[in-house]
């Protein structure tokens, strides 16, 4: 941390890779998640790592489906944990969400680090630690398939982050309705959710919980015409479609 100079152009984005190295030596990061973090970063320059219109209108319609859900649940995973702790416990909060450790590389240890770095942003509680992992998802072999019968086994609308594409299909096929935050907008997750908001989880998060603080005014019907003409499709050919104008831009002013 200290040898990054304060004037460097990209010092935020040197910061976050500290962030995720310490969370790494606390057990909370798996090194794959360095690995899936590097990806996202290449992602997140493509997009000119500002949070674009197709990411806006996603994070609307997301912040509407959080208030109109029954039971939602935050699924959080290392890299969440280690970049934006503070944020998904105020996003509970608003969304009256439940919050759960969900892991690829599950391992006690390091549920037990991300329920207490959980713990200390202020969480009330957090599902999916231990024995609450009770419950299995169908059809899905890796360890995210144990989740909470109280969280993610019961909910409506499962928020998540980072996540290989076989979960995101399972949880679809059970009926529910997930939104996924993934810089890559080519993912099988991207493709599969109900809601992709491609955007960095740094930034996503945070704008995600002003949304749903603003759109709390707004009647239950208001929010249902948010939600009902929403087409995934079209916002993740929006993103593409970005991408390849942006490039084609800068490949003309060189
Ligand atoms: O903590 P665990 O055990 O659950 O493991 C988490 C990782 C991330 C290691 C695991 O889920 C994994 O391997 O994920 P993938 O398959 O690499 O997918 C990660 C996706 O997130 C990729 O499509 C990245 O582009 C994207 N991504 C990376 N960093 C960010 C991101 N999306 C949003 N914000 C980021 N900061």
């Amino acid at each position: 941390r200290d040898l990054i100079p304060e004037n460097h152009p990209r010092r935020e984005s040197l910061l976050i890779r500290e962030k995720l190295v310490e969370a790494m030596e606390k057990s909370i990061l798996v090194p794959q998640g360095l690995i899936a973090h590097g990806r996202g970063e290449c992602f997140d320059y493509l997009i000119g790592e500002k949070t674009q219109s197709f990411a806006e209108k996603a994070i609307e319609v997301a912040a509407a489906m959080l208030l109109l859900a029954k039971s939602p649940v935050i699924s959080v995973n290392g890299n969440m944990a280690a970049l934006v702790p503070e944020d998904l416990v105020k996003l509970a909060e608003e969304a009256n969400a439940k919050l759960e450790v969900n892991l690829f590389y599950r391992e006690v240890k390091r549920e037990r680090a991300i329920a207490e770095v959980l713990y200390k942003a202020n969480a009330k509680e957090v599902l999916g630690v231990g024995e609450d992992a009770s419950a299995t998802i169908p059809e899905l072999f890796s360890e995210r398939r144990r989740v909470s019968p109280r969280g993610i086994y019961i909910a409506d609308v499962v928020l998540l982050g980072l996540e290989d594409g076989d979960r995101t299909e399972a949880l679809v096929k059970m009926g529910k309705k997930v939104i996924a935050i993934d810089l890559n907008p080519l993912s099988r997750t991207s493709r599969t959710a109900t809601v992709t908001i491609i955007d960095n989880i740094t930034r996503a998060i945070p704008k995600l919980v002003l949304k749903v603080r603003e759109l709390k005014s707004k009647s239950r019907q208001d929010l249902i015409q948010i939600v009902s003409n929403y087409d995934n499709r079209k916002i993740i050919a929006e993103a593409l479609r970005y991408i390849s104008e942006r490039l084609n831009q800068l490949s003309l002013s060189l």
